[in-house]
């Protein structure tokens, strides 16, 4: 295998990232996948002259009319697809996702470009009845502003692009500050949308801004009374303190927190699917994505015959360096998440649990985390079940009334993803149902990652609430204007109320 060093740094000359962004600076970017040093960046605190710019576009980008908008998100999914092969490595070598998910993140950039640029022909208003005669209502969306998007290292570059995407084709400016743990693949994305500005010809200067560095950045960004919209995914714990922050200032939310997304697998599953869909939500990216699987609740009638098949699969799955081709699971991001994973297996034993799986994967590189996943058979739906780690564990528990496991694994505070496995409709229909899973998510037949991009995407509860991506998430990033005109000669005033002098 190449230096992870020399690969890194082609790999950013190649996308048109300049040196020194990357080969001096205050923060050092380290590899997962040996935990090795691969560049050194510059962290950049001025928030405000980065907002002020972005104001400054923005008042310009959003009187371009929006189907031109959509060209310049058009080129940039052009330059995505040109650079795609770059851009996925580099998300393998800065988060140590598997080469295949590399490339998926970067084609659900592409895709997003792809769905931003019909939605510029679109972002519909409705037209309303009047209750007056002569006159006629409507609705009409305008850009917000700035948005922020604060992003997190499991999916450096994708969920920038869902936020972007779609606010840029909905006129608005962009600050973003990625996670510090992947701020080359941040740089790259930056080096990306210069080269479609360029071949768009007048994209406002500061339209889009990447601020890199620790947490007081996000808090600014967070606190900016010029940034009306601000997305924010991370854990539930950094949601709790930007929420209310955002409210102090009445700044809308994009939420996208934790999750804790449980599958429920009923006795007329096709349990060969199952066990392939169990398998890749639960061990899939190292168990770092928000709709990984965390939870299992298997019918008593199929526990004995699936558990050993699980068991069996899990210990199969290929660990190891993610630029390998065969490998499935590469390392966790860092020491704390290992350390994060063993803490939540204890407390699984000390509940009772017995853990198969879990321990260190030695590869050779001391500063690298890899972990084979963990299965945990848990005596109840308890402690430690019911928090996330952002860890490849999945806890199995046993049912036997699809009611009750329905309320179990609405029975947590995060309200993000979840999925049922049968062939019975009555039970699949009842999982969907208002009394079914409470999750913004719901799947049957598949299991709780890995969503298309053209559906609305988040959760409710401890989650945050907000949606991004497709179906009509455009809307967070718009203001609503309701507009009534009067073509008559007359002034009717609605609710027959009359204010003659
Ligand atoms: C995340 O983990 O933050 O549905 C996003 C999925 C991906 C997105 C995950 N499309 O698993």
């Amino acid at each position: 295998m190449r230096d992870v060093r020399d690969e890194t740094t082609e790999l950013l000359e190649k996308i048109g990232v300049p040196a020194a962004q990357f080969n001096s600076g205050d923060l050092s970017v380290t590899s997962p996948i040996t935990g090795e040093v691969i560049a050194e960046v510059h962290t950049q605190g001025d928030v405000d002259a980065a907002v002020a710019r972005a104001r400054d576009a923005f008042l310009k980008w959003r009187s371009v009319p929006a189907p031109r908008r959509g060209e310049f998100v058009r080129l940039l999914g052009e330059e995505l697809r040109a650079s795609k092969a770059e851009l996925g490595r580099l998300v393998t070598l800065e988060a140590g996702k598997v080469t295949s998910e590399g490339l998926g993140e970067v084609q659900e950039m592409i895709d997003i470009c792809d769905f931003a640029v019909g939605l510029s022909r679109q972002l519909y208003g409705l037209t309303i009845a009047s209750e007056r005669a002569g006159h006629r209502m409507m609705e009409s969306w305008h850009p917000a502003g700035v948005v922020g998007i604060i992003s997190a290292f499991n999916f450096p570059v994708a969920v920038w692009s869902w936020n972007a995407a779609l606010a840029l084709v909905c006129g608005n400016a962009v600050v973003w500050k990625p996670s510090e743990k992947t701020p080359l693949t941040a740089l790259a994305c930056n080096a990306i949308f210069e080269r479609a500005a360029k071949k768009f010809g007048d994209v406002p200067d500061g339209l889009h801004a990447v601020l890199i560095g620790a947490r007081e950045i996000g808090e600014k960004l967070v606190d900016h009374k010029d940034v009306p919209v601000l997305s924010a995914t991370g854990s539930t714990r950094m949601g709790r303190e930007v929420g209310p922050r955002l409210a102090a200032r009445f700044a809308r939310p994009i939420l996208e927190l934790g999750g804790n997304n449980a599958a429920i697998v009923c006795p007329t599953a096709d349990l060969d699917l199952t066990l392939r869909g169990v398998l890749f939500s639960a061990t899939g990216t190292a168990g770092q994505r928000c709709t990984t699987m965390r939870r299992l609740f298997l019918h008593d009638s199929l526990y004995d015959d699936f558990m050993p098949k699980l068991i069996a699969a899990y210990s199969s799955v290929p660990i190891g360096d993610p630029r390998e081709e065969k490998t499935l699971i590469g390392p966790l991001i860092d020491a704390g998440s290992f350390e994060n994973m063993q803490y939540a297996l204890e407390r699984a034993r000390s509940q009772g649990g017995k853990v198969h799986g879990g321990e260190r994967f030695e590869t050779g590189a001391s500063g690298a985390y890899y972990a084979r996943p963990a299965l945990a058979e848990m005596p109840a739906h308890e402690g430690i079940v019911r928090e996330e780690t952002f860890a490849p564990i999945l806890y199995v528990m046993r049912y036997s009334d699809l009611d009750e496991a329905i309320a179990l694994q609405n029975d947590v505070g995060a309200g993000l993803s979840s999925s049922i496995f049968t062939m019975n409709m009555r039970e699949a229909e009842q999982f969907l149902s208002a009394a079914g899973s409470d999750c913004g998510i719901a799947n049957v037949n598949i299991g709780t990652s890995g969503a298309e991009i053209g559906g609305a995407f988040g959760g409710e509860k401890e989650t945050g609430g907000g949606r991004e991506s497709g179906s009509d998430a455009w809307k967070a990033y718009m203001r609503r204007a309701t507009n009534t005109i009067n073509y008559s000669a007359d002034l009717p005033l609605a609710q027959g109320v009359t204010f003659e002098v």
